[in-house]
């Protein structure tokens, strides 16, 4: 396996090509020069004024919704997503043929990676459901990763909702903190609902120790179908509802779901940018490419946000024939999705228990 870190993107990594090291003196120049840096604060550095504003931090609940009335965008997105199909056949070289080459999404046959070890490793089934049951819940193996990696320094995404059950996100920061401060918080949120909610997001295998790194073997499709180049691997955990809004990335993506569950709406390289365009001058902003490739606070809260969301998953789906070339796919754990470079893509955690994926970047 080789590790490159030259996206040929020139702006970044990708809209996750941000970070921020264990030492904060080290900010991403030691792994990739050219990425985009947006120095999140380190938990613990948090001072009380700085607190203080993010605890001052209003959304524009008003001028938000003035801005998604008076939106009238007309493009392909507007039409159904078609379910996306599931490939049966597990060779590589289909999947090259049909797929790799043609830059074409598919879901890959259903539960194929189900042998990774983090599967085992890092997850358990929840209380009182049985290992099989299919809609069994999942809870993180939080005494593992503790005993591996608790001084870990991790991404973490903080969303502050009104109440536990809504949907309005009052407030939304980056930071980086201790691995162990989010498995406190998971296994706190098993037991009691939280209104603000933490998702480890774009976590870098390359920042957690060799013992954990081992627990995901670069698949078969990453080593062979390409070049063999693997250019990131992160690992996303959290309690659903996660989110991602719309976005694209500077390479071919292959995204497993480890456990839980995940959906997925897609689009074609055109009609993804035609959204982003849209919402961005609505809300003029620039929607370069450097724009749609990090994972912005901006577009993470407020009105970007909020029409993003709209855009994307205020459609419907339909297998008919009016469909749109926009397609949704519903990833359980074991599921891989093959995401082509430039395809654009905004993703969803549901159910209960632990929604966790992987993703490897790679040519
Ligand atoms: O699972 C998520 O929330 C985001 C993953 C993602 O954006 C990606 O793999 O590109």
């Amino acid at each position: 396996m080789v590790y490159t870190r030259d996206g040929d993107d020139s702006r970044c990594r990708g809209m996750h090509g941000t970070q921020v090291l264990a030492n904060p003196s080290v900010i991403n120049s030691r792994r990739n020069p050219r990425a985009v840096c947006m120095k999140p604060q380190p938990w613990h550095s948090l001072d009380s004024r700085a607190l203080h504003r993010l605890l001052q931090h209003k959304t524009r609940p008003e001028s938000l919704r003035s801005n998604l009335r008076s939106c009238s965008f007309s493009t392909s997105s507007g039409r159904p997503y078609r379910p996306l199909e599931t490939l049966h056949d597990a060779r590589v070289e289909t999947f090259r043929q049909q797929f790799f080459i043609p830059e074409k999404p598919t879901i890959l046959p259903r539960s194929h990676f189900r042998d990774i070890p983090a599967l085992k490793n890092w997850f358990q089934a929840g209380n009182g459901s049985p290992a099989d049951a299919p809609d069994r819940t999942t809870r993180l193996n939080v005494e593992y990763l503790q005993s591996h990696a608790a001084d870990a320094f991790v991404p973490l995404e903080l969303t502050e909702l009104s109440d536990t059950t809504a949907t309005d996100v009052k407030r939304f920061r980056q930071f980086h903190a201790p691995l162990n401060l989010f498995l406190e918080w998971m296994r706190m949120a098993e037991t009691s609902p939280q209104a603000t909610r933490l998702y480890l997001a774009q976590c870098q295998l390359l920042d957690l120790p060799v013992i954990l790194r081992d627990d995901f073997p670069t698949p078969a499709i990453v080593a062979q179908a390409g070049k063999g180049d693997v250019y990131d691997t992160n690992v996303w955990i959290g309690h659903p509802p996660t989110y991602t809004p719309l976005h694209r990335d500077p390479n071919p993506n292959l995204f497993v779901q480890l456990a839980g569950r995940k959906v997925v709406r897609l689009l074609p390289p055109g009609d993804g940018q035609g959204v982003f365009s849209a919402v961005r001058r609505q809300l003029g902003r620039s929607s370069d490419r450097g724009a749609a490739a990090i994972r912005g606070e901006e577009m993470m809260q407020g009105e970007e946000r909020a029409l993003l969301d709209q855009m994307v998953w205020d459609v419907p789906v339909s297998a008919g024939s009016e469909s749109g070339t926009g397609f949704e796919a519903e990833l359980g754990t074991g599921d891989g999705l093959f995401i082509p470079k430039g395809w654009w893509h905004s993703i969803k955690g549901l159910g209960e228990g632990v929604t966790a994926s992987v993703n490897w970047w790679f040519r």
